[in-house]
């Protein structure tokens, strides 16, 4: 009867201490919705948006120039912007519309206080029509670098965003519902010619902790080819 007892109670403990040493370390804190914020963005014509080189916005109509995407981001720092922005053009004239030269222009402004300004890089690779000659339409195309999105991608030989006023873009009324405040519109040198662009920026913010402390398990930096 003994023996039983002191059997059972080694069980016990061993369940025990197994059932110990399976518990996390310490409680895990996930991120909360509170933990987000506001990204509000706009593009003529379009754009897709890489934060830490995970895509995390797409603008869901190609050629309407004066939509705003506005979403919710969870922020962390440093934290790698990287825009894929077009023009609506034509890939073998430069063109839309037949024969019109369209302009471009890119802005954003998210909750922390993050803008684009002139301080952003921006590349075009693909200009036209070359010399605006609409009458015999030549363009110029680069291929888009590997991982341009990444965050150690270096950007460093590339040129700076030029800033372009309100008047130059022309937003329309749904842009001032939005706010955009203390933000510029970007392009590079040439807002008319120059069609596809890539812009990149990293914000630094010393000193800051995640307030949670949980990791994606997922991967979504490989999609959509994983
Ligand atoms: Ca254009
Ligand atoms: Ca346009």
């Amino acid at each position: 009867m003994k023996l039983v007892a002191i059997a059972a109670a080694g069980v016990l403990l061993a369940t025990l201490t197994i059932a110990y040493q399976q518990r996390p370390a310490q409680n895990p804190i996930k991120p909360a919705l509170t933990d987000t914020m506001k990204a509000n963005i706009y593009a003529d014509n379009w754009f897709m948006l890489y934060i830490n080189g995970k895509p995390v916005a797409v603008d869901p109509i190609d050629f309407l120039p004066h939509n705003v995407v506005s979403i919710d981001l969870l922020p962390e720092y440093p934290m790698t912007i990287a825009v894929l922005a077009k023009d609506n053009a034509d890939p073998k004239t430069g063109c839309e519309y037949g024969d019109h030269i369209g302009d471009a222009g890119f802005i954003l402004k998210f909750a922390d206080g993050t803008t684009t300004n002139a301080s952003w890089k921006a590349k075009s690779f693909f200009t036209g029509p070359l010399n605006g000659d609409t009458q015999n339409p030549r363009v110029s195309h680069l291929p888009l670098p590997a991982n341009w999105f990444a965050k150690d991608f270096d950007d460093s030989a590339w040129k700076n965003a030029k800033e372009y006023s309100e008047q130059e873009v022309g937003p329309k009324k749904t842009f001032y519902d939005f706010d955009f405040g203390g933000a510029k519109f970007i392009w590079t040198d040439d807002i008319a010619l120059d069609n596809t662009v890539i812009f990149r920026t990293k914000i630094d913010k010393p000193g800051w902790r995640a307030r949670w402390t949980t990791k994606p398990d997922l991967d979504v930096s490989k999609s959509p080819n994983e």
